[in-house]
Protein backbone atom coordinates (compact mmCIF):
# COMPACT_ATOMS: atom_id res chain seq x y z
CA UNK A 1 0.00 0.00 0.00
CA UNK A 2 1.18 3.39 -0.78
CA UNK A 3 2.25 5.68 2.15
CA UNK A 4 -0.47 8.10 1.38
CA UNK A 5 -3.25 5.66 1.86
CA UNK A 6 -1.90 4.41 4.90
CA UNK A 7 -1.39 7.66 6.59
CA UNK A 8 -5.22 7.93 5.69
CA UNK A 9 -6.37 4.13 6.59
CA UNK A 10 -4.83 4.39 9.94
CA UNK A 11 -5.34 8.13 10.57
CA UNK A 12 -8.82 7.71 10.20
CA UNK A 13 -8.51 4.72 12.82
CA UNK A 14 -6.54 6.78 15.11
CA UNK A 15 -8.88 9.94 14.99
CA UNK A 16 -11.89 7.69 16.20
CA UNK A 17 -9.79 6.33 18.87
CA UNK A 18 -8.55 9.83 19.94
CA UNK A 19 -11.89 10.96 19.99
CA UNK A 20 -13.49 8.15 22.14
CA UNK A 21 -10.30 8.12 24.55
CA UNK A 22 -10.34 12.37 25.16
CA UNK A 23 -14.20 12.14 25.61
CA UNK A 24 -17.11 14.44 25.35
CA UNK A 25 -16.57 18.15 25.95
CA UNK A 26 -16.94 18.72 29.62
CA UNK A 27 -16.40 21.17 32.25
CA UNK A 28 -14.21 22.84 32.75
CA UNK A 29 -15.17 23.71 29.09
CA UNK A 30 -11.52 26.05 28.27
CA UNK A 31 -9.55 22.74 28.98
CA UNK A 32 -11.56 20.28 26.97
CA UNK A 33 -11.81 22.96 23.93
CA UNK A 34 -8.22 23.25 24.03
CA UNK A 35 -7.09 19.94 24.02
CA UNK A 36 -9.01 18.86 21.36
CA UNK A 37 -8.39 21.91 19.40
CA UNK A 38 -5.02 20.95 19.01
CA UNK A 39 -5.51 17.10 18.92
CA UNK A 40 -7.72 17.60 16.13
CA UNK A 41 -6.14 20.42 14.20
CA UNK A 42 -5.17 18.03 11.37
CA UNK A 43 -1.81 16.01 12.28
CA UNK A 44 -0.43 13.17 10.69
CA UNK A 45 -0.67 10.94 13.51
CA UNK A 46 2.55 9.44 12.24
CA UNK A 47 3.40 8.01 15.98
CA UNK A 48 0.28 6.20 16.42
CA UNK A 49 0.58 4.92 12.91
CA UNK A 50 4.14 3.47 13.40
CA UNK A 51 2.93 1.96 16.38
CA UNK A 52 0.41 -0.09 14.95
CA UNK A 53 2.16 -1.18 12.09
CA UNK A 54 4.92 -2.39 14.22
CA UNK A 55 2.10 -4.42 15.97
CA UNK A 56 0.99 -5.87 12.85
CA UNK A 57 4.72 -6.09 11.70
CA UNK A 58 5.17 -8.63 15.38
CA UNK A 59 1.40 -10.07 13.88
CA UNK A 60 -0.46 -8.53 16.57
CA UNK A 61 -4.05 -6.84 15.98
CA UNK A 62 -3.24 -2.85 16.09
CA UNK A 63 -6.10 -3.17 18.95
CA UNK A 64 -3.47 -4.39 21.07
CA UNK A 65 -1.62 -1.18 21.08
CA UNK A 66 -4.27 1.34 20.26
CA UNK A 67 -4.49 3.08 23.85
CA UNK A 68 -0.69 3.56 23.92
CA UNK A 69 -0.72 4.77 20.21
CA UNK A 70 -2.99 7.71 20.98
CA UNK A 71 -1.14 8.09 24.09
CA UNK A 72 1.89 8.95 21.79
CA UNK A 73 0.04 11.50 20.03
CA UNK A 74 -0.77 13.33 22.78
CA UNK A 75 2.64 13.40 23.93
CA UNK A 76 3.72 14.95 20.25
CA UNK A 77 0.27 17.26 20.64
CA UNK A 78 1.56 18.44 24.04
CA UNK A 79 4.96 19.35 22.77
CA UNK A 80 4.27 21.19 19.77
CA UNK A 81 1.25 23.19 21.71
CA UNK A 82 4.47 23.94 24.30
CA UNK A 83 7.16 24.22 21.40
CA UNK A 84 4.72 27.22 20.03
CA UNK A 85 4.52 28.98 23.56
CA UNK A 86 6.38 32.73 22.97
CA UNK A 87 8.90 31.32 25.74
CA UNK A 88 10.14 29.24 23.35
CA UNK A 89 9.33 29.45 19.46
CA UNK A 90 6.48 32.16 19.42
CA UNK A 91 4.87 30.92 16.92
CA UNK A 92 1.21 31.79 15.36
CA UNK A 93 0.64 28.82 13.25
CA UNK A 94 0.44 25.38 13.66
CA UNK A 95 -0.96 22.58 11.35
CA UNK A 96 -2.49 25.06 9.46
CA UNK A 97 -4.66 27.16 11.99
CA UNK A 98 -3.54 29.48 15.09
CA UNK A 99 -1.46 27.91 17.75
CA UNK A 100 -3.23 26.86 21.03
CA UNK A 101 -2.26 30.04 22.65
CA UNK A 102 -2.99 32.47 19.97
CA UNK A 103 -6.65 31.07 20.45
CA UNK A 104 -7.05 30.47 23.60
CA UNK A 105 -4.29 32.40 25.67
CA UNK A 106 -1.02 31.29 26.91
CA UNK A 107 -2.04 29.97 30.32
CA UNK A 108 -4.70 28.03 28.74
CA UNK A 109 -2.34 26.37 25.84
CA UNK A 110 -0.16 25.22 28.65
CA UNK A 111 -2.37 23.62 31.33
CA UNK A 112 -3.59 21.99 27.29
CA UNK A 113 -0.52 20.40 27.42
CA UNK A 114 0.18 19.74 30.88
CA UNK A 115 -3.29 17.67 30.45
CA UNK A 116 -2.15 15.78 27.30
CA UNK A 117 0.73 14.83 28.57
CA UNK A 118 -1.17 13.25 31.48
CA UNK A 119 -3.78 11.33 29.69
CA UNK A 120 -1.39 10.03 27.39
CA UNK A 121 0.35 8.20 30.08
CA UNK A 122 -3.53 7.26 31.83
CA UNK A 123 -4.04 5.09 28.15
CA UNK A 124 -0.74 4.38 28.29
CA UNK A 125 -1.36 2.23 31.75
CA UNK A 126 -4.70 1.38 30.22
CA UNK A 127 -2.74 -0.62 27.43
CA UNK A 128 -1.96 -3.21 30.37
CA UNK A 129 -5.45 -4.21 30.20
CA UNK A 130 -5.92 -4.92 26.92
CA UNK A 131 -6.48 -8.51 26.03
CA UNK A 132 -3.00 -10.44 25.12
CA UNK A 133 -0.81 -7.79 26.65
CA UNK A 134 1.09 -9.06 29.74
CA UNK A 135 1.86 -6.82 32.74
CA UNK A 136 5.73 -6.63 31.88
CA UNK A 137 4.85 -5.86 28.39
CA UNK A 138 3.05 -2.80 29.62
CA UNK A 139 5.07 -1.84 32.30
CA UNK A 140 8.64 -1.76 29.97
CA UNK A 141 5.90 -0.25 27.29
CA UNK A 142 5.39 2.73 29.51
CA UNK A 143 9.23 2.90 30.48
CA UNK A 144 10.63 2.84 27.13
CA UNK A 145 7.75 5.98 26.12
CA UNK A 146 8.49 8.05 29.40
CA UNK A 147 11.97 8.08 28.87
CA UNK A 148 11.69 9.26 25.30
CA UNK A 149 10.07 11.72 26.20
CA UNK A 150 11.40 13.12 28.99
CA UNK A 151 14.51 14.99 29.99
CA UNK A 152 17.29 12.01 28.46
CA UNK A 153 14.49 12.35 25.23
CA UNK A 154 12.12 14.83 23.41
CA UNK A 155 12.58 17.46 26.71
CA UNK A 156 16.38 17.41 27.44
CA UNK A 157 16.69 17.20 22.83
CA UNK A 158 14.64 20.43 23.07
CA UNK A 159 16.78 22.07 26.21
CA UNK A 160 19.53 21.71 23.91
CA UNK A 161 18.36 22.79 20.78
CA UNK A 162 17.34 26.00 22.80
CA UNK A 163 21.03 26.11 24.15
CA UNK A 164 22.69 25.69 21.11
CA UNK A 165 20.74 28.42 19.36
CA UNK A 166 22.83 31.07 17.60
CA UNK A 167 26.13 29.15 18.24
CA UNK A 168 28.01 27.21 15.65
CA UNK A 169 27.53 22.89 16.23
CA UNK A 170 29.35 20.27 15.84
CA UNK A 171 28.25 17.23 13.58
CA UNK A 172 27.80 14.77 17.19
CA UNK A 173 25.90 17.68 18.82
CA UNK A 174 23.61 18.40 16.10
CA UNK A 175 22.84 14.38 15.87
CA UNK A 176 22.20 14.55 19.61
CA UNK A 177 19.86 17.39 19.11
CA UNK A 178 17.95 15.86 16.29
CA UNK A 179 18.27 12.15 17.78
CA UNK A 180 16.77 13.31 21.36
CA UNK A 181 14.21 15.94 20.52
CA UNK A 182 12.68 14.40 17.40
CA UNK A 183 13.96 10.96 16.96
CA UNK A 184 13.44 9.58 20.90
CA UNK A 185 9.67 9.71 20.14
CA UNK A 186 9.45 8.37 17.22
CA UNK A 187 11.50 5.49 18.68
CA UNK A 188 9.74 4.95 20.80
CA UNK A 189 6.49 5.10 19.11
CA UNK A 190 8.13 1.83 17.14
CA UNK A 191 9.83 -0.18 20.17
CA UNK A 192 7.19 0.42 22.72
CA UNK A 193 4.52 -1.14 20.26
CA UNK A 194 6.71 -3.80 19.37
CA UNK A 195 7.15 -4.89 23.11
CA UNK A 196 2.94 -4.13 23.63
CA UNK A 197 3.09 -6.93 20.54
CA UNK A 198 5.39 -9.57 22.74
CA UNK A 199 8.40 -9.15 20.56
CA UNK A 200 11.33 -10.95 21.58
CA UNK A 201 14.45 -9.27 22.69
CA UNK A 202 16.17 -9.48 19.24
CA UNK A 203 13.42 -8.42 17.18
CA UNK A 204 13.37 -5.64 19.65
CA UNK A 205 16.59 -4.74 18.90
CA UNK A 206 15.75 -4.29 15.68
CA UNK A 207 12.57 -2.28 15.51
CA UNK A 208 15.07 0.11 17.68
CA UNK A 209 17.55 0.45 15.03
CA UNK A 210 15.22 0.90 12.64
CA UNK A 211 13.47 3.61 14.74
CA UNK A 212 16.65 5.41 15.13
CA UNK A 213 17.70 5.42 11.54
CA UNK A 214 13.95 6.96 10.37
CA UNK A 215 13.63 9.62 13.45
CA UNK A 216 16.68 11.24 12.06
CA UNK A 217 15.84 10.67 8.53
CA UNK A 218 12.74 12.49 9.39
CA UNK A 219 14.09 15.40 10.94
CA UNK A 220 16.72 16.11 8.50
CA UNK A 221 13.68 15.98 6.17
CA UNK A 222 12.29 18.89 8.26
CA UNK A 223 15.39 21.07 8.61
CA UNK A 224 15.28 20.40 4.50
CA UNK A 225 11.58 21.70 4.52
CA UNK A 226 12.21 24.76 6.55
CA UNK A 227 13.46 25.80 3.70
CA UNK A 228 12.28 24.77 0.70
CA UNK A 229 8.85 23.51 1.69
CA UNK A 230 5.68 25.17 0.81
CA UNK A 231 4.42 26.94 3.76
CA UNK A 232 0.35 26.34 2.97
CA UNK A 233 1.37 22.54 2.83
CA UNK A 234 3.30 22.84 5.98
CA UNK A 235 0.59 24.28 7.68
CA UNK A 236 3.42 26.37 9.70
CA UNK A 237 5.77 29.20 9.21
CA UNK A 238 8.57 29.00 7.51
CA UNK A 239 12.18 30.08 7.35
CA UNK A 240 12.00 29.61 11.25
CA UNK A 241 15.19 28.10 11.81
CA UNK A 242 17.50 30.03 10.36
CA UNK A 243 15.74 33.09 11.48
CA UNK A 244 16.56 31.79 15.48
CA UNK A 245 19.66 30.46 14.46
CA UNK A 246 19.24 26.73 15.02
CA UNK A 247 21.01 24.43 14.77
CA UNK A 248 19.99 22.42 11.73
CA UNK A 249 21.96 19.69 8.91
CA UNK A 250 21.58 22.62 6.05
CA UNK A 251 22.85 24.55 7.91
CA UNK A 252 25.95 22.53 8.47
CA UNK A 253 26.01 20.28 5.47
CA UNK A 254 24.14 22.32 3.08
CA UNK A 255 20.81 20.67 1.62
CA UNK A 256 22.13 18.47 -1.18
CA UNK A 257 24.27 16.35 1.37
CA UNK A 258 21.75 16.78 3.87
CA UNK A 259 19.39 15.17 1.57
CA UNK A 260 21.88 12.50 0.78
CA UNK A 261 22.23 11.74 4.55
CA UNK A 262 18.86 11.46 4.99
CA UNK A 263 18.30 8.76 2.58
CA UNK A 264 20.83 6.67 2.97
CA UNK A 265 19.83 6.66 6.92
CA UNK A 266 16.03 5.35 4.98
CA UNK A 267 18.20 2.76 3.01
CA UNK A 268 20.05 1.63 6.44
CA UNK A 269 16.39 1.28 8.00
CA UNK A 270 15.38 -0.51 5.16
CA UNK A 271 18.20 -2.85 5.19
CA UNK A 272 16.93 -3.50 9.27
CA UNK A 273 13.65 -4.07 8.40
CA UNK A 274 14.67 -6.29 5.55
CA UNK A 275 15.85 -8.48 8.93
CA UNK A 276 12.87 -8.22 10.47
CA UNK A 277 10.34 -10.17 7.89
CA UNK A 278 8.30 -9.79 4.96
CA UNK A 279 4.86 -8.95 6.27
CA UNK A 280 1.98 -6.46 5.53
CA UNK A 281 2.88 -4.59 8.22
CA UNK A 282 6.89 -4.70 7.69
CA UNK A 283 6.19 -3.52 4.47
CA UNK A 284 3.95 -0.88 5.65
CA UNK A 285 6.26 0.17 8.11
CA UNK A 286 9.19 0.36 4.71
CA UNK A 287 6.74 2.57 3.13
CA UNK A 288 6.11 5.06 5.47
CA UNK A 289 10.48 5.29 6.11
CA UNK A 290 10.24 6.22 2.30
CA UNK A 291 7.59 8.67 2.82
CA UNK A 292 9.47 9.97 5.90
CA UNK A 293 12.19 11.96 3.40
CA UNK A 294 9.91 12.41 0.25
CA UNK A 295 7.61 13.89 2.45
CA UNK A 296 6.42 17.50 0.68
CA UNK A 297 4.21 18.36 4.45
C1 LIG B 1 8.91 19.39 25.21
C2 LIG B 1 8.17 21.69 24.54
C3 LIG B 1 8.81 20.42 24.20
C4 LIG B 1 9.27 20.29 22.95
C5 LIG B 1 9.91 19.10 22.48
C6 LIG B 1 9.01 18.06 19.57
C7 LIG B 1 9.58 19.32 20.04
C8 LIG B 1 10.53 19.29 21.15
C9 LIG B 1 9.25 20.52 19.54
C10 LIG B 1 8.28 20.68 18.45
C11 LIG B 1 8.81 21.43 17.25
C12 LIG B 1 9.73 20.61 16.46
C13 LIG B 1 10.75 21.28 15.61
C14 LIG B 1 9.62 19.37 16.49
C15 LIG B 1 10.44 18.48 15.79
C16 LIG B 1 9.60 17.33 15.48
C17 LIG B 1 8.70 17.63 14.37
C18 LIG B 1 9.28 17.78 13.03
C19 LIG B 1 7.42 17.76 14.59
C20 LIG B 1 6.40 17.81 13.53
O1 LIG B 1 5.98 16.49 13.42
P1 LIG B 1 4.91 16.01 12.37
O2 LIG B 1 5.38 16.38 11.00
O3 LIG B 1 3.70 16.93 12.75
O4 LIG B 1 4.62 14.59 12.63
P2 LIG B 1 2.13 16.69 12.58
O5 LIG B 1 1.54 18.06 12.69
O6 LIG B 1 1.86 16.04 11.25
O7 LIG B 1 1.71 15.82 13.71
Amino acid sequence: MRAELILKKYGKIVDAALDRFLGKPRFPSVLHKSMRYSLFAGGKRLRPILAILTAQACSAPYSRVLPAACGLEMIHTYSLIHDDLPAMDNDDMRRGIPTCHVKFGEAAAILAGDALLTKAFELIALNGRVKGVTPAAAVNAAAEIGAAAGADGMVGGQVVDMLFEGRRVTPKELSFIHSHKTGALITASITAAAMLAGAGEAKIRHFRGFGEKIGLAFQIADDILDITGDEKKLGKTKGKDLKAGKATYPGLFGIEKSREKAENLVLEALRISGKIGNNKGVRALSELARFFVSRTY
